[in-house]
């Protein structure tokens, strides 16, 4: 993704994601990350303490519900350092190994999030509230960010559904939209306006209430680690990565289409809709194939990441060349 007034020469190129992944396999994290990522026991117990601690000494998660088979990818599993060292959350910078070395200031704790638009029960909820009614599970999913890089999470979260409910959005509620912090001090990325913060983002209130979006709070067995969007962020695996806001503190049910942060900046290249989708190219490259981190050769991309069984349904009446 590239933004006004950031130089070509910071966004990573396809040369150095290669030799950084070549890095990595060779180098110790390769270990680290098998041991975690590449075991299917670790992904079972999803918090069991063995399942590579070493790394990180973020908190484990304890019972957590075992991905169910329909929310378990069949694909295998990406390195945990991969996962964790090669993101986009411009809030920390917009290089791709800046949010792992930046993030660490951020605050997760204690959390809350206001809730208001559309809603019969708004009001600022902590994180711990949100969290108590439904036990954790488990969900092995593909992530595909519109850059045509993609990978495997077992993520740890809630049904997105579940915790809307709860605020009782109104008839007129359309569309629900999520805003990360705005803090600069805990940002560091925020002092440059790359975006016009916050981080915004949105979804129809049938894509949002459907089963597979979800509210992560933890990935391989642990909590999130800052850098991808800790303590609370939205998945929703049958769209574009940048449709799964981080680090989020509010939510706002709306009757209109809510405005959102790649859409404003390049509304021809950066869909509201952003359903992965192999045949609509981004107007600067293709989006028929991607690469999964830790990969050497591309593979084809699916419609809608693979979840089209499910979720196809939902567009039946939208032209998804126009709505891309
Ligand atoms: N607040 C916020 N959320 C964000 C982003 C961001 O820059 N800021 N980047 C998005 C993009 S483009 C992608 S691909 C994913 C990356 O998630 P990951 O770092 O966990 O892989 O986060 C999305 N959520
Ligand atoms: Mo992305």
């Amino acid at each position: 993704m590239k933004t006004p007034g950031i130089a070509a020469s910071e966004i990573t190129d396809e040369g150095v994601f290669m030799n950084r992944r070549n890095l990595l396999r060779l180098g110790v994290g390769a270990a680290i990350g098998a041991a975690i990522g590449g075991c299917p026991a670790a992904e079972e117990a999803g918090a069991k303490d063995d399942s590579g601690s070493a790394d990180s000494g973020l908190r484990p998660l304890t019972d957590v519900e075992p991905a169910r088979a329909r929310h378990r990818a069949d694909d295998e599993i990406s390195r945990y350092r991969d996962a964790t060292e090669y993101n986009n959350f411009y809030e920390f910078g917009t290089g791709k190994r800046d949010p792992a070395h930046n993030a660490h200031s951020l605050k997760p704790e204690p959390w809350s999030i206001v809730v208001d638009g559309e809603a019969g029960k708004p009001g600022r909820v902590a994180l711990e509230e949100i969290l108590k009614p439904t036990r954790l599970e488990e969900r092995i999913y593909r992530f595909r960010c519109v850059e045509a890089w993609s990978m495997v999470v077992p993520w740890i979260g809630l049904p997105l559904a579940d915790v809307l409910k709860r605020f009782e959005p109104t008839s007129k509620a359309r569309y629900v939209s999520f805003e990360t912090l705005v803090d600069r001090e805990q940002m560091p990325g925020q002092r440059r306006r790359v975006i016009d913060w916050p981080y915004r983002e949105g979804l129809r209130m049938d894509e949002a209430m459907h089963p597979l979006s979800i509210l992560a709070v933890g990935m391989y067995g642990r909590v999130l680690p800052n850098q991808n969007g800790a303590p609370i962020r939205l998945i929703v695996p049958w769209k574009y990565g940048f449709k799964s806001i981080k680090s989020i503190v509010r939510i706002h049910f709306s009757e209109s289409q809510p405005n959102t942060s790649w859409n404003d900046l390049a509304a021809d290249e950066y869909g509201f809709y952003a359903n992965v989708n192999p045949e609509v190219d981004h107007p600067r490259w293709s989006q028929a194939r991607e690469r999964r981190l830790g990969d050497f050769r591309k593979r084809p991309t699916l419609p809608f990441n693979g979840y089209a069984d499910e979720v196809a349904t939902l567009y039946s009446k939208l032209n998804l060349r126009r709505f891309f």
